[in-house]
């Protein structure tokens, strides 16, 4: 198996192995706690598994990689200095410059001298007698702290395809979340890919561009919409900058925190020729409006959602020219935005193209295995010089799952979650004191950025709290965790999103075990969690049990 992985080098030694605090992961996450933390007056450690900050935009290297979300509101908005002194260079902006905006922050705030990088976390035990955590690192190295911070974000246990004689295969192989720091030449190859989720629909146009020839193994089809990404001009810029108060309190008054507002309007109460007359609109426009921005019914309701679908199909079929090929990249199986929605730039038309093939293998053929030449399918031998498993992540839990962690009475933390996370807000989980979760399983998420500075803000104002009352230790109350989990899951239930397989609802089939739907989010409105988790922090945190 020759899939690249970036981290070689073992981690030196830390300088000290107790601290108040050790954070897992120096992503979006880890950073901005670690910041928090410091100005709390806390000692606190951070360690990550790659050799630099960033998380998911350190990791996902591969070409096409950008945001989905307009950049100057998927950015930190803690400081104001940070955000007046950036300049975003494109409406959405490429994985390259947010990396750079990632290491900007770390360099300004002098976060690095905090971190330990090369440094994967294998366990983390609860000592209830000395009310701390003792946390062990891969190559032996130990640390002890009172708390520890989850930072691990959602989509960082990337999962190979379970397809026999993946180790076999003599050329470069590579999922694109352990992309190489080098840029991969395609001139003149043969590539494969496997998978069409929204990292493949952003990966495809780009390597069209370059190979010889792409061959594209769809299992199941995802719906997408363009993404109409464009240059920011320093004027634009300027004007933004001017805006950056009025732009975070409105996504804050938005059900996902993101510039786009629900229509209130029902899909069918709308005459037909305006319905389809505002979507035209909405699929004309950058970013996320054509699912966030459309009317309030179409991820509960089966009419309206196979309207949309139905007008998002007939783009599909206007774009690709070949019929059998657009009835193929339509879903069947669920609807529009029944699955995150990826946005694309020349996805459908990359199609089109002469050295782009695809290979549906649900419906006309089946994966046998990975050869050493490249795919056998039931039909034929393909041959590739490079081949890409574009196969996602185990979501939510899956970087969890990958950590020993065990809390009172040494229960596994994957164990308790065994059905379904059992949490309060998704930041404390019920059985694990002092470990608090930044994007933890059932706590709202939608503007991934803005779930962080939120949590993170929360949490430490919790921790202020801690110091003032002299409190150590805090843990959940399980009327509380009984009374949130219902909440998560009733929240879930009116949704279509809730009926249909993906990293969403936890489904995973190249993980053992994950082949039964769980909710791991909370799909309640965003704007009514914000206002009860600041209502928790104004009444002094009494949903919480402190010693
Ligand atoms: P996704 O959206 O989970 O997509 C993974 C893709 O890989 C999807 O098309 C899968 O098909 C396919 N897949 C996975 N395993 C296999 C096997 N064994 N054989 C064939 N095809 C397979 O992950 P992404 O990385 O694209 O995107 C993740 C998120 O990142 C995205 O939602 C954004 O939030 C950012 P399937 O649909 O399961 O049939």
């Amino acid at each position: 198996m020759n899939v690249i992985n970036a981290v070689a080098e073992r981690p030196d030694t830390a300088k000290a192995t107790t601290y108040d605090a050790i954070i897992i992961g120096a992503g979006i996450s880890g950073m901005f706690m670690l910041y928090r933390l410091r100005e709390l007056g806390m000692t606190a450690r951070v360690f990550e598994m790659g050799t630099n900050v960033g998380g998911t935009w350190y990791w996902n290297r591969y070409p096409g990689a950008r945001f989905d979300s307009e950049s100057w509101t998927y950015g930190y908005s803690f400081s104001k200095e940070l955000m007046q002194e950036w300049d975003w260079k494109e409406h959405f902006s490429p994985q390259p410059d947010t990396l750079e905006y990632l290491n900007h922050v770390a360099d300004k705030f002098d976060l690095r001298r905090d971190m330990q990088f090369r440094s994967t976390v294998t366990s983390a035990h609860w000592d209830d007698a000395a009310n701390q955590w003792h946390v062990t690192l891969e190559g032996g190295q130990k640390a002890t702290s009172r708390f520890l911070f989850t930072a691990v974000g959602i989509l960082s246990a990337h999962t190979l395809p379970a397809i026999p004689g993946r180790e076999s295969f003599q050329g470069p192989a590579y999922h694109p979340a352990r992309w190489p720091h080098t840029p991969v030449d395609f001139t003149g190859k043969r590539v494969g890919i496997i998978g069409t989720g929204a990292t493949a629909i952003q990966a495809i146009p780009e390597i069209a561009k370059q190979a010889k020839q792409l061959t594209v193994f769809q299992r199941r089809p995802n719906w997408a919409a363009p993404l109409h990404n464009s240059k920011i001009s320093k004027e634009e810029m300027e004007k933004i900058k001017a805006r950056y108060d009025e732009i975070y309190a409105y996504c804050a008054t938005t059900p996902m925190w993101f510039i786009h507002q629900m229509d209130h309007r029902k899909t069918l109460e709308v005459p037909k020729e305006e319905r389809e007359a505002f979507w035209e609109k909405l699929y004309a426009e950058p970013g996320f409006g054509i699912w966030l921005g459309n009317f309030r019914d179409i991820g509960t309701d089966e009419e309206a959602a196979a309207a949309i679908s139905e007008f998002i199909a007939n783009k599909i079929r206007q774009r690709v020219k070949d019929p059998k090929v657009a009835e193929k990249l339509i879903p069947k199986d669920h609807p529009f935005a029944s699955r995150r929605v990826p946005l694309e730039s020349g996805y459908f038309e990359a199609y089109n193209r002469d050295n782009v093939r695809l290979v549906d293998t649900l419906n006309d053929e089946t994966i046998e295995c990975i050869t050493p030449q490249g795919i056998r399918t039931n039909k034929q031998d393909y041959e590739f010089d490079i081949l890409i498993y574009a196969t996602g992540f185990d979501g939510v839990t899956g970087a969890f799952d990958r950590i020993d962690i065990r809390g009172t009475n040494r229960v596994r933390l994957k164990d308790a979650w065994a059905e379904s996370p059992r949490t309060y807000l998704g930041m404390l989980a019920e059985g694990f004191p002092n470990m608090l979760m930044v994007l933890g399983p059932h706590t709202a998420r939608g503007n991934i950025p803005q779930a962080i500075e939120h949590s993170v803000q929360f949490q430490t104002g919790m921790l202020k709290f801690m110091q003032e009352h002299n409190y150590t230790h805090v843990e959940t109350r399980p009327e509380q965790v009984d009374e949130w989990t219902q909440t998560v899951i009733k929240a879930a239930e009116p949704l279509l999103s809730s009926k249909v397989d993906s990293w969403q609802t936890g489904v995973n089939r190249n993980v053992d075990g994950r082949t039964v739907r769980r909710v791991l989010g909370y799909n309640g409105n965003g704007v009514h969690f914000r206002r009860l988790t600041d209502q928790v922090a104004k009444d002094g945190y009494k949903e919480f049990s402190f010693r």
